[in-house]
């Protein structure tokens, strides 16, 4: 059994848009966000509070860019892998860590500093500068997309959703404006796939079912 631990728009999107690639079965958890203030028993699971938390046979992971990676791997035969021995290996694990720790990473202080917080501790200096920050660490994803429609290897794999999950939070935080043709072109490549509409659906219905409706207080994590 797959258990995913989810808040509506948040990086669990990652691993809840790997299952759907690969069709597998799982059972989706909806938590209010943020679940430390809402959902306190979700420190019985996962002592972070955050999502995603992914359970399948006593394996518990915390990191969404790593479940997208532990799912491809295996489930080898939907090829969203790419194996240590391949000349694109380094090119792949790079695009999958790099759509976390540099893309994600500094759009989170724009969710934060310019949305959540309430109005006596919004910092809009330290947001605007985060969101440029943003925009200059997209010159990576620029020059591997001037050559080639996806991260690493010729083909969709677990790097385009952890690098796609950061244009899907820039989209939604209105950070899309000064993406370049190239990356416009690659998010709506990767956002006309069937398993990322699915993943949409099944987080509203999972929502819908669970509480009613998404409980985010923005439309993001
Ligand atoms: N590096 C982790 C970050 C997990 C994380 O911080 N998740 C956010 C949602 S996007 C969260 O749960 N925030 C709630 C909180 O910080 O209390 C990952 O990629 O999964």
């Amino acid at each position: 059994m797959r258990t995913l631990w989810h808040c509506v728009n948040a990086r669990s999107f990652r691993p809840l848009w790997m299952l759907e690639e690969l069709g597998l079965d799982y059972e989706l958890k909806i938590l209010p966000f943020p679940p430390r203030a809402f959902a306190k028993h979700y420190f019985e699971e996962n002592p972070l509070g955050t999502v995603p938390l992914y359970v399948e046979d006593g394996v518990r992971m915390t990191e969404s860019s790593a479940i997208c990676q532990f799912l491809a791997d295996r489930n080898p035969e939907a090829g969203f892998g790419v194996a240590v021995s391949d000349a694109a290996y380094g090119a792949y694990l790079n695009g999958l860590h790099h759509g976390e720790a540099t893309l994600t990473f500094p759009q989170t202080l724009v969710l934060r500093y310019r949305l959540l917080e309430p109005d006596d501790r919004k910092q809009p200096q330290v947001a605007d500068d985060y969101a440029k920050w943003f925009n200059g660490r997209l010159k990576l994803i620029n020059a591997i997309l001037a050559d080639a429609d996806f991260v690493a290897a010729g083909k969709f794999t677990a790097a385009d959703i952890s690098v796609g999950y950061a244009l899907m939070l820039a989209h939604t935080l209105g950070l899309d404006a000064e993406f370049t043709p190239q990356v416009k072109a690659y998010w709506g490549r990767l956002s006309a796939r069937e398993g990322y509409a699915k993943a949409l659906a099944s987080q509203d219905r999972a929502a819908k079912a669970q509480s009613g409706g998404p409980q985010a207080p923005v439309r993001t994590p």
